[in-house]
């Protein structure tokens, strides 16, 4: 063998050994975790993540239900999960390798075992609720000191639409959450699932739709930041990181999220394994990194949203466990609903609807 060939077989040998590594590809949804966890991940464990974002449970649920998305974790939220769980889309759990179950909290596992039973498929890893994010002085100059900017009122009411067109808002890109603040804005049940209920949406968003400049899921948080909207329909810790940018900026806008007073849905966000990850240790490994209670509360610091594991609250700060748009009161809780995934049939006539009003024909 010359030394050339040597030399070569060193560098295969060499560049198999690399493409071997331990990795673990998680999905997970856009501005939902402190960067620096990836990091300390990677050192604590030795293996590559690879880490890519979404905005959609839409577009989360067409990957799952497909398969092959080459995923070890994924977070679909509560109504999501529970279709893909009878999908067969997930595997079971193996709590031998989660020591750190005992961190979770029974009030939030018993809320979400109502979309995983037993909470056999999954973990949660945050939780929040779907409200409006107000450029304070803006709205004031559109609708005057009195701007109901803690209301339904605000965002589904034509005539303050109108007013606020200018000035700009967003609305998400998420049928399943703006149908039912439709209906909970006319006093139906949000969480109706007869399809003649959810009909009577329609022409309470066509009514409104003239005045939405976009449905987006996460660009609101920079627009609201850089004041080049007014308000967004949206999510309780994106609108609170707005917030934040804002203040950094230094640019003098200032955002406030407020859960409608009317009710406001609380979802739950969950860690799941699909069932053909193909590096389900390394996932457990992944789950059990974040239950830790200082990695958990970490991202909540981070991110503005409270979480599901009791043992993170100590290391909260106290912007977020003491805030009651993070951390609600009980009184504030009981002003919240839940949402349940539509039958199918339901489903299609949500889906075809928001085709409809986001084409606004
Ligand atoms: C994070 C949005 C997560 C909330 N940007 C959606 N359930």
């Amino acid at each position: 063998m010359t030394l050339k060939t040597m030399t070569l077989t060193a560098i295969v040998a060499l560049s198999s050994a690399a493409a071997v590594a331990e990795e673990v590809r998680v999905y997970n949804w856009s501005d939902y975790i402190d960067e620096d966890l990836l990091e300390k991940f990677e050192t604590e464990t030795g293996i590559d993540l690879i880490y890519d974002v979404f905005d959609s449970n839409e577009l989360l649920e067409t990957k799952m239900l497909a398969g092959g998305s080459g995923y070890d974790v994924v977070v679909p939220t509560g109504s999501f999960l529970a279709r893909q769980i009878q999908a067969g889309a997930f595997q079971k759990l193996d709590a031998s390798k989660l020591s750190n179950a005992g961190n979770m909290w029974d009030v939030i596992e018993d809320r979400t075992a109502r979309y995983d039973p037993g909470n056999l498929y999954s973990v949660n890893y945050m939780w929040g609720t779907t409200g409006i994010g107000a450029n304070t002085a803006k709205v004031e100059e559109a609708l005057g000191a009195d701007a109901p900017i803690d209301s339904l009122e605000l965002v589904f009411n034509p005539e303050n639409m109108e007013k606020l067109a200018n000035c700009g808002v967003y609305f998400l890109d998420a049928p399943d959450e703006m149908i039912p603040a439709a209906l909970k804005y006319i006093g139906e049940d949000p969480n109706s699932m007869d399809p003649d209920v959810v009909a009577k949406a329609e022409p309470v968003l066509m009514a409104i739709r003239p005045y939405v400049k976009k449905f987006h899921s996460s660009e609101y948080i920079n627009a609201l930041a850089n004041g080049d909207i007014c308000v967004a329909f949206g999510w309780s810790g994106d609108i609170l990181q707005a917030r934040d940018r804002a203040d950094e900026a230094d640019n003098g806008v200032e955002i406030v999220f407020n859960a409608p007073k009317e009710g406001a849905l609380m979802w739950f966000d969950q860690m799941a394994i699909p069932v053909d990850a193909p590096n389900p240790e390394g996932a457990h490994k992944f789950l059990n990194f974040i239950m830790e209670a200082e990695n958990m509360a970490a991202a909540s610091n981070y991110v503005y949203y409270a979480n599901g594991n009791k043992a993170s609250q100590e290391f909260l700060e106290e912007d977020v466990i003491g805030d009651p748009a993070i951390y609600p009161s009980e009184e504030t809780l009981k002003n919240l609903y839940i949402k349940e995934a539509y039958p199918p049939k339901v489903q299609r006539k949500a889906t075809r609807m928001w085709t409809k009003i986001k084409s606004g024909t």
